[in-house]
């Protein structure tokens, strides 16, 4: 977000950067602006550190499949997240309407009152709860005179100002420019706008052009930046051999890394901001039996998720799609408990490759007032678990029911190799867990190791006649806590 004076509003876009990109940040520093920032330079962050904190109006529509309530709870939450990025909220104006007007989003008399209610309070930012498209923006800032942001813009900033490793920056920023790509037409006509800024007669398309060009070129370097590291982070995956792998998802701020320090005792930023945790981060976790299960915690998620976002996040998005199982942790405090459930089914509908077993953990349970809550969430989640990752409620369960859940996904089996030695003995070491290793009657090796169900599947079809089982292979799902209900968008199972 930015501010009313020429530089601020140039860096409104810009989250690190975008006006790098443009060869509008520090052009003194470096003379190979063309090629935007090198990767080994860390990106210019100076000017947030500076920037004054700014003072929005709020702005929601209820259309006709929402209802009321629906939207004044979204308001509340684009207010935690105007916060979270450094923006008091001073206001917030609904209007009902049957479509959003094409030129302004809302009608001509809700904008006037926008106008006037931003003079009054000294408002420099309007922040819109749906998204605009370009058109509707550049109109709706000619008119209020001051900056006009919507969800997505508003998240963009949030993340840009939380990233902080590498690979997270390189997405953010991927998102980033993907957003304003289209945009960037918006932006030159805010700038024109500008006394004393780049363009005050209004660019020349010559220079848009450049620029487009620029900002594509960007977007094609951090793509590839991002495929070589993905790349490494796959293998690191793949070298964490047999182990039984978690991932805690769920809504933003619901609990989910100060629910990974309880289990883990590991020490992840806990803060009552939105999107705290943007790396996803893996510790082992100690199971009741002496065992260990992997524990990764993830981004969270939110409505209106935008959904370039959601697709450069691709780490999250591998760590979630080779899990094991997901605790879904929800915060059971929030008054829009079962939206936030509906959204994180939604999102996890889209990323997942296939159906994953879920087990529900609400979280927060210390300081819930309403203890109708539980009941009525156990009517919808029979199988959930009620816990508090600050008081240490209902941790232990929680670990018993991981284990059963362990348990119910890992198959421990005894082999005799018969064929292809050396690759069936050095899968078994790479993707299981082996137990114990002999020599049978006949000199052939014989294992027993133990593997998660998926794998188990996956060695049985490529080395099908190469081994055989001796005795029944051991499955315990002594919780029974199993395959339940369906999770209703996810496909998987839900306990
Ligand atoms: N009362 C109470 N507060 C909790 C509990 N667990 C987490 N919180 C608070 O909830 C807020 C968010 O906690 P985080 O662990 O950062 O949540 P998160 O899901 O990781 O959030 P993001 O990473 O931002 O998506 C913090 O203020 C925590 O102190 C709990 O069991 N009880
Ligand atoms: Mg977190």
């Amino acid at each position: 977000m930015g501010r009313k004076d020429g530089r601020g509003t140039r860096q409104k876009w810009g989250a690190p950067g975008f006006g790098a990109v443009l060869g509008w940040d520090q052009p003194a520093r470096r003379n190979d602006e063309n090629e935007g920032p090198r990767d080994s330079e860390p990106r210019d962050r100076t000017w947030r550190r500076g920037r004054v904190e700014e003072r929005s109006v709020l702005v929601g529509v209820v259309l006709p499949q929402q209802t009321r309530t629906q939207v004044e709870q979204n308001l509340d939450e684009l207010a935690h997240l105007a916060r979270t990025a450094g923006a008091q909220p001073l206001a917030t104006l609904l209007q009902e309407r049957s479509q959003p007007d094409v030129r302004t989003f809302v009608g001509s008399g809700k904008v006037e009152e926008v106008h006037q209610v931003c003079a009054r309070l000294d408002a420099n930012l309007v922040i819109f709860d749906d998204t605009l498209s370009p058109a509707q923006a550049r109109n709706l800032e000619k008119v209020l005179e001051c900056n006009v942001i919507d969800r997505t813009e508003l998240i963009l900033d949030i993340f840009a100002r939380h990233a902080r490793s590498r690979e997270a920056m390189l997405q953010v920023e991927l998102a980033q420019l993907e957003y304003m790509r289209p945009r960037l037409k918006r932006l030159w006509d805010h700038l024109s706008r500008q006394d004393g800024s780049i363009g005050t007669r209004g660019p020349g398309e010559t220079q848009l052009e450049v620029d487009r060009r620029r900002v594509g070129e960007r977007i094609s370097h951090l793509k590839q930046q991002l495929r070589e590291r993905q790349r490494v982070a796959a293998t690191q995956r793949k070298s964490r051999h047999g182990e039984f792998r978690i991932a805690l998802v769920g809504y933003t701020n619901a609990g989910k890394s100060s629910l990974m320090n309880a289990l883990s005792g590991s020490e992840l930023l806990v803060e009552n901001r939105l999107f705290s945790t943007l790396d996803a981060t893996t510790r082992r976790t100690p199971l009741p039996d002496g065992s260990h299960a992997l524990l990764t915690d993830t981004v969270g998620f939110i409505r209106k998720l935008p959904h370039d976002l959601v697709a450069s996040f691709r780490s999250t998005l591998a760590e979630i799609n080779e899990a094991d199982l997901l605790l879904h942790v929800v915060d059971v405090t929030s008054p829009a408990l079962a939206a936030h459930i509906d959204t994180v089914h939604e999102v996890l509908d889209g990323i997942l490759d296939s159906p994953r077993d879920t087990l529900m953990v609400f979280n927060k349970m210390d300081a819930l007032a309403d203890p109708t809550v539980v009941h009525i969430m156990l009517r919808h989640h029979p199988r959930a678990r009620f816990v508090s990752a600050q008081s240490g409620e209902g941790l232990v369960d929680l670990r018993h029911a991981i284990l059963s859940q362990v348990r119910a996904r890992t198959v421990e089996v005894e082999i005799e190799v018969l064929r292809r030695g050396p690759e069936v003995l050095s899968f078994c070491y790479r993707e299981g867990r082996v137990q114990a290793q002999d020599v049978g009657a006949n000199g052939e090796p014989r294992l027993r190791v133990v593997f998660r169900d998926i794998v188990f599947r996956r060695f049985a079809k490529t080395y099908a006649g190469d081994f055989q089982i001796v005795g029944a292979p051991t499955h315990e799902d002594d919780a029974g806590l199993g395959r339940a209900a369906s999770t209703p968008a996810a496909g998987g199972s839900e306990s």
